[in-house]
């Protein structure tokens, strides 16, 4: 049978099949312009994916604080492999990038934060240790497949200069199938709403770390909705990342 038939008996978009074929778990023969795929291949995979996939092994993490200490050291020393090895075990066995983030990395920017505030850390110390913590995060992002639930920009108003809530919000985001466009910080508002026009966008995040800035935040997001008809969220500091999906679903249920 031609691919498009193969594609209806599997139940999914020829687009899938084909690219199932093109990968390699789906044979079939290339006979002319067309692919011919033998029913007892459809048969074979119909049997194959009725069976259930187990869920990923999900070790118990003993001591959320132990794994923070080693990480603080870690980012503090400079000592990067260790940072890393702390983060990609946890990931390794299981733990989902929106819990590290929220158990571990911002728990640990904190703890920075206080430290540089009181004299402990200095400033190329904290420089050092945020940086680490941008390649971390980005080396444990996930990208699940699946339809997206909508399209996010996620950005910072001008004054906003922490970048790291704003990237953890595009992982979040995107572990929970958003398509998001990552726009680092300190956008102004045309330049936004040009952009979330471009892109047909669905929702605008803006992320807050600096409570000075709050109010700006607030009065960018009322325009977000005002004039581009766009839903629109805002962060503060200490607001979870479990919040931040959350108010995203409400957005696109609405
Ligand atoms: C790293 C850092 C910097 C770096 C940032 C580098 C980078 N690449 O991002 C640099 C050096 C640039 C910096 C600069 C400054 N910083 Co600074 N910085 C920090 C530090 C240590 C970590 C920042 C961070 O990532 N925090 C974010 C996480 C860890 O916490 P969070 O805010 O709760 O984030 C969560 C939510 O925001 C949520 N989220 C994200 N988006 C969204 C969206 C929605 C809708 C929702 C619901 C949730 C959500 O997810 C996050 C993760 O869980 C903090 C310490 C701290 N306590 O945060 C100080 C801190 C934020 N900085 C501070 C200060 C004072 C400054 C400066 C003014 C210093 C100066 N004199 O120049 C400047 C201001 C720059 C500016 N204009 O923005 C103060 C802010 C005090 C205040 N009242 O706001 C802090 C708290 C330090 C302190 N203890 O005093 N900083």
């Amino acid at each position: 049978m031609d691919l498009k038939t193969a594609a209806a008996r599997l139940g999914v978009h020829y687009q899938t099949a084909y690219r199932w074929v093109r990968e390699g778990s789906l044979s079939a023969m290339k006979i002319g312009p067309t692919y011919e795929v033998d029913p007892y291949e459809i048969e074979r995979l119909l049997r194959q994916r009725s069976v259930p996939v187990p869920p990923p092994m999900r070790s118990r993490v003993r001591s959320w604080d132990m794994h923070l200490l080693r990480l603080y050291d870690a980012l503090i020393s400079g000592d990067e492999r260790m940072a890393r090895q702390v983060v990609e075990r946890l990931r390794d066995g299981g733990q989902e990038t929106v819990e590290i983030c929220e158990r571990l990395v911002t728990p640990a920017l904190r703890r920075i934060g206080d430290a540089w505030a009181e004299g402990h850390v200095s400033l190329v110390e904290e420089h050092r240790a945020s940086a680490m913590c941008t390649r971390l995060l980005a080396g444990i992002s996930v990208h699940p497949r699946g339809r997206p639930r909508g399209v996010a920009v996620v950005t910072t108003v001008p004054g906003e200069a922490h970048e790291l809530p704003g990237m953890m919000a595009s992982m979040a985001l995107r572990a929970d199938r958003w398509q998001v466009h990552h726009l680092g910080t300190q956008v102004p508002y045309d330049q936004l709403a040009a952009l979330v026009r471009r892109e047909r966008a669905t929702l605008v995040v803006l992320s807050v770390t600096h409570t000075r800035v709050q109010r700006d935040a607030l009065h960018c997001a009322d325009r977000v909705r005002r004039e581009l008809g766009v839903r629109a969220l805002t962060g503060r500091p200490g607001a979870t990342l479990t919040d931040l999906i959350h108010g995203a679903k409400q957005a696109a249920a609405a």
